[in-house]
């Protein structure tokens, strides 16, 4: 592993507006990563810090890949940037094919963004205009669920449920949610739990209030990852999609995490059978070394826009950025090494050796739930005063220690690279424990 090189440091952190940042507590104590490789960080200062979080869920081959790195320079030799609109580049067609060729079901067509939240909002456009396409434009309410997360677009935070990130905003009308899935009789599940199937019920609740023919599309994280971690009930999804194809609902599925092998299958929708109309994506498709989303489009849907005038413009959406040349060539380079190393199987294979570790930290002090599933996990501890104390401590804690994990109020979540070594997991699991213990 190469050695940090000296990195010079700002000695004015003021101009910085962080993003999701507690500003002024972050510096007047910063945490700085410099540099990246693997599955480490390693502070300005030298020290190394073991990745637990693959980033924000997004490095699931490791960081700094030589590969991703020449796909990304060969291109910026070759062409720096060029339009998607009434334009095209090869790249971007030849990643839409692959991407295509990896999908399960009719998921045949990419429209590409920059990021989760473009995904979403683009997701949830192109539901409104299908649905119109078809002369159903009354259909135009979406339904979202509790706890979810999908971005920070109004869109997203509409649909989403995450209460800090509503609840000083405004929101698009016409949103319901279904309750989330998080039942005290399910602690420490390992993977899917066992209750709950019965919680996609609550659609027919929703259809029999507002009607179907007012209804676009539900949208839901397969597996919930922000609001720390929470597996689907076995049986649910599938539920869901029965609902959804009863009343003629687009189910959308938002894989910005558990796309790209994190669930150990290449999308959640592969592991649990179920496809949905739409797949959002982001993150783990250009391992996130260019900016890059995107949304899978199954046939039908994409089959219905296809209609009018030849010459018209048939979703009037689209970014400058959108499938951008560098993001194409790192995503195309992803694609190769998540193929070449087998890294989907690996997160399979791998993830009875993390269940085990993870299950390991029951019965340290403030533990109530412990969730897994594929290559991540979810750890509650009980609030010590506010909501997020004890949680923010422990992942504190856990950095001093050489660890980075993520803490979402009380709940701590991990989810490393792909790439990670039995070892390195005994690792994460031992220092997770020491911040537990420290924050009793
Ligand atoms: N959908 C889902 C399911 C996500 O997890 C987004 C959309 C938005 O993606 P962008 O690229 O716009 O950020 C996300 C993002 C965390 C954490 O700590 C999770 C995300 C982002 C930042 C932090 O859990 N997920």
């Amino acid at each position: 592993m190469t050695p940090p090189k000296s990195v010079p440091v700002a000695n004015n952190l003021d101009a910085f507006f962080m993003p999701f940042t507690a500003n002024r507590q972050f510096k007047a104590n910063p945490r700085l990563l410099a540099r990246a490789k693997g599955v480490h960080y390693w502070t300005p200062e030298g020290r190394k810090i073991i990745d637990g979080t693959a980033g924000l869920w997004c490095v699931n081959a490791g960081h700094g890949r030589e590969e991703i790195k020449a796909a990304i320079v060969a291109q910026l030799d070759e062409m720096d940037y060029a339009p998607s609109f009434q334009m095209g580049h090869p790249k971007s067609f030849e990643l839409a094919a692959r991407h295509a060729a990896m999908l399960p079901g009719d998921l045949n067509h990419a429209f590409y963004c920059n990021s989760g939240s473009e995904a979403v909002d683009s997701a949830l456009k192109i539901a409104l205009a299908y649905h119109r396409a078809r002369g159903q434009g009354t259909r135009t309410r979406f339904i979202g669920r509790e706890r979810g997360y999908h971005g920070v677009g109004f869109g997203g935070i509409s649909v989403g449920g995450m209460v800090n990130n509503r609840k000083w905003f405004t929101m698009l009308p016409g949103v319901d949610h279904l309750p989330h899935t998080q039942l005290p009789q399910n602690a420490f599940s390992k993977g899917e739990p066992e209750h709950g199937a019965h919680l996609a019920d609550a659609l027919e609740g929703i259809v029999g209030l507002h009607d179907a023919s007012n209804i676009a599309a539900v949208i839901v994280e397969p597996c919930a990852g922000s609001t720390g971690f929470l597996p689907p009930p076995k049986g649910y999804l599938k539920r869901l999609r029965e609902i959804c194809d009863k009343h003629g609902i687009l189910l959308i599925f938002d894989e910005v995490i558990t796309g790209f092998g994190r669930l150990g299958a290449s999308f959640a929708a592969e592991k649990f059978g179920v496809i949905p109309d739409l797949m959002t994506v982001a993150k783990g498709i250009s391992n996130a070394t260019v900016p890059m989303g995107g949304v899978f489009v199954r046939k039908p849907v994409y089959d219905a826009l296809m209609t009018g005038p030849e010459n018209a413009v048939e979703l009037f959406h689209g970014y400058t950025y959108s499938a951008h040349p560098l993001a194409c060539a790192a995503a195309s380079a992803v694609l190769d090494i998540y193929k070449n190393e087998a890294l989907f199987e690996r997160s399979a294979e791998l993830s009875p050796y993390w269940e085990q570790g993870i299950h390991s930290l029951k019965g340290l002090p403030n533990v109530t739930d412990i969730r897994n599933l594929g290559m991540a996990c979810g750890i509650d501890l009980a609030p010590e005063g506010n909501v997020g104390t004890r949680g923010f401590k422990a992942f504190v804690k856990a950095f001093e220690l050489g660890l980075m994990l993520r803490q979402s109020g009380d709940a701590l979540a991990m989810s490393p690279p792909l790439i990670i070594e039995k070892n390195q997991i005994d690792e994460i699991i031992e220092i997770t424990g020491k911040a537990i213990k420290a924050v009793a």
